[in-house]
């Protein structure tokens, strides 16, 4: 037996889970955890609330509370979603706790103890208004990469680039609007350059091949640049206090303070003695965190990679008392429809509100996110797709077995386990497929390939359709009884099996199932040929899924778009496209200034739009000059409405020779950019100007 400590990212309070945070950290790990359980291996769950850091205090001043009471708001709503859902950690902790404050301080003091840290006293930005230091997230200003004018001060969200706050030019505060000034300021920093000659480098180059390529190659890359020393203290009044004489106004990093949230709710279950789970020679938390045998595995999404394979190591390593994680088994994400999930815009199916609207439908989005999971690449979740699964696999394969099976051993035994006879060839194929699948299922999830793993489980389901599909068991009951039962004790152990094997991904629908067979849980480890005995009496027989109808899912695909109409209204923030999607077309050829001189830019406004009829693509717009209105056509039909775009003002080539298009005498055109989707956008004035104006 081994023992296992897994744990997922702790989420960030700052808002209610979705189905983004569930694909990557959170169901992944539970289906491993359920799967760990069932072998009956010694296994710790553990999680809790990210309390501290920027997007707390950011989101508090935004919705005119302290921060105390939003991660109070939001822990409530997140600790109760993740258990409604069923994500079975044995705890879930939160790093506002005084336990938490204590572990993370005296781990900070251990290290201070063994001089671990390198002090340093730089420069920083200062608002004088709010009389505080700028946390970088509190900084914008224009990205020395690529222009963007809303940079943050940690990282450009536009073209993706990592900045500190003195790379932005015209820096200013997100709390007064001003432009702030340099203040020095003593930080203390973990040698993460040190680290790496010293030991890191080598301990994670040692990992490829065992963790998983998408975790690998980007660990791969932090070392190539080159480690940096890594400030663990901030200026700012929320968070875990620096335990040092005269640092009042700092506290531990939020990355320092965060991943010891998992050593701290390993320690607050012992302390609440909730040890059901664990095995009687377990004694406290040391046996998960310091004992070499336990292995250490962290699910998370590929945004913190580099915390958990690089950062938080080193700062294990260096305490000296605990063990390195085994593995980091991280996801990519997830999109909603084609885009990105965003917090901020709103554009999220989020979990407290799908338990809402399907109750008693876990196991449905359980399954559709599995089989969807991203586990190597990005990956998409769409409503339809949603609906299919449910209908074709869920209700259609799985549901449709199990219930033939029940159904027809209720109508030809009366409800009794039949006794079967010598099975012949076609019966041994069908028994190989159970054994087959437990061996594929296991070996997956092992290797973190969940969504075959869970292909496994449904190709077994497929396996008992197509046997009952081929021997026909309501043709042989005329004529051969004998041979009906073996038929159907056969598909009932498939159906025994499949409750077991489906526990890790639908633990739902396995304790229906046991209860239809009329069984406890099977035990996994001891499943390794028959199970059932004839005359056992079975259960009723229930459906193990509905059909989801098609109001349904327009309902939701409705709520979605409702998201949208919001946003070009403007009453969501929208978050900057993803820079990594875009793939750019090469430069044009070379031109000269006499060239572009001759082109006469103009600003004007749109005043009427309307569809070009019998065409797809082309408007008909009727756009101001300011001294003169005229007649464009315009190939943007496939990307807006007509009537959204009126009083939107717009880049155009006034001095363009006349065309007619489709009859109509267009005079100039319209200067659009072009996402990485194809999508229109218009080429704008960044504040609303006089028409007429030119641009140069
Ligand atoms: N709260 C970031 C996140 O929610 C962070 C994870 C902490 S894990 C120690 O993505
Ligand atoms: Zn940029």
């Amino acid at each position: 037996m081994s023992r296992y400590l897994i744990t997922s990212a702790l989420p960030y309070v700052n808002g209610p889970v979705h189905i983004g945070h569930l694909a990557g950290a959170y169901l992944p790990a539970d289906i491993f955890v359920r799967y760990l359980r069932a072998k009956g291996e010694d296994v710790l769950f553990i999680c809790g609330s990210d309390e501290h850091g920027v997007p707390i205090t950011l989101r508090a001043r935004k919705e005119g509370i302290t921060p105390q009471q939003l991660v109070d708001k939001y822990h409530g709503i997140v600790k109760k979603s993740f258990e409604d859902f069923g994500i079975s950690f044995d705890f879930y902790h939160r790093t506002s706790d005084p336990l938490h404050h204590k572990t993370a301080s005296d781990f900070f003091t251990t290290l201070y103890d063994k001089k671990v840290f390198v002090e340093e006293v730089s420069e920083q930005y200062f608002d004088e208004e709010a009389n505080m230091f700028l946390a970088d997230r509190y900084i914008t200003g224009t990205c020395p990469n690529c222009g963007n004018p809303n940079a943050y001060g940690d990282q450009c969200e536009k073209c993706g680039k990592s900045l500190s706050p003195a790379d932005l030019i015209n820096p200013h505060s997100q709390l007064s609007g001003k432009p702030p000034i340099k203040k020095k300021t003593k930080h203390w920093y973990l040698p993460l350059d040190k680290m790496q000659q010293e030991w890191l480098e080598a301990w994670i180059r040692s990992k490829e091949g065992e963790w998983k390529s998408n975790v690998f190659g980007q660990c791969k890359s932090w070392l190539d640049q080159g480690l940096q020393p890594r400030a663990v203290t901030r200026d700012l009044d929320w968070g875990v206090k620096v335990p040092l004489p005269d640092t009042e106004g700092k506290v531990l990093y939020v990355w320092f303070d965060a991943p010891i949230g998992y050593i701290s709710s390993t320690k607050a279950y012992f302390e609440n003695g909730q040890t059901s789970n664990i095995k009687p020679q377990t004694i406290g938390w040391k046996d998960y965190w310091c004992n070499k045998d336990s292995k250490l595995i962290h699910f998370i999404g590929k945004d913190n990679i580099v915390f958990h394979c690089i950062i938080f190591p080193a700062m294990l390593k260096a305490h000296g008392d605990f063990i390195l994680p085994e593995n980091v088994p991280a996801n990519e994400f997830l999109n909603l429809e084609g885009e990105k999930i965003s917090t901020s815009r709103n554009w999220a199916v989020w979990l407290n509100e799908y338990l809402e609207d399907f109750p008693g439908k876990q196991d449905v989005l359980r399954y559709v996110l599995c089989s969807t999971f991203p586990e190597n690449k990005d990956n998409d979740f769409t409503w339809k797709d949603f609906q299919t699964r449910n209908n074709s696999e869920l209700v259609a394969i799985l549901g449709n077995f199990v219930n033939r099976t029940l159904v027809l051993t209720q109508n030809y035994f009366g409800g009794k386990v039949p006794q079967h006879g010598k099975p012949n060839e076609r019966d041994q194929e069908c028994i190989a497929a159970i054994q087959q699948a437990k061996k594929l299922i296991s070996e997956n999830i092992e290797k973190y390939k969940f969504r075959e793993a869970q292909q496994a489980l449904m190709d077994l389901a497929r396996a008992g359709n197509k046997y009952l599909a081929e021997t026909e068991p309501w043709k042989t009951i005329k004529t051969d009884e004998a041979q009906t039962a073996t038929i159907l004790y056969i598909a009932l152990e498939v159906t025994t099996y499949l409750a077991l094997l489906m526990e890790p991904f639908l633990p739902n629908t396995a304790s229906k199932l046991n209860r239809m067979l009329n069984l406890e849980k099977t035990d996994w480890k001891n499943a390794t040929g028959q199970i059932l005995k004839a005359g056992h009496v079975l259960g009723a027989a229930e459906l193990l899924f509905e059909k989801i109808e098609d109001e349904i899912i327009e309902k939701q695909i409705a709520k979605l778009n409702a998201t949208k109409i919001n946003q070009q209204a403007g009453m969501v923030s929208a978050d900057e496209p993803k820079a990594s999607d875009f793939i750019p077309t090469a430069i044009g050829k070379e031109t000269t200034f006499d060239e572009f001189g001759k082109m006469d830019l103009r600003i004007a406004t749109i005043l009427e739009a309307e569809r070009v009829p019998k065409t797809d693509k082309l408007l008909k717009l009727k756009i101001d000059l300011g001294f003169e209105q005229r007649t464009i056509v315009s190939g943007i039909a496939h990307c807006f409405e007509p009537e959204k775009i009126i009083g939107q003002q717009v880049t155009i080539i006034a001095n363009l020779a006349p065309r007619k298009i489709k009859g109509i005498e267009s005079k100039g055109m319209i200067l659009m950019a072009e996402d990485a989707d194809g999508k229109l956008k218009f080429v704008m004035p960044s504040e609303k100007i006089n028409n007429g104006s030119t641009v140069k």
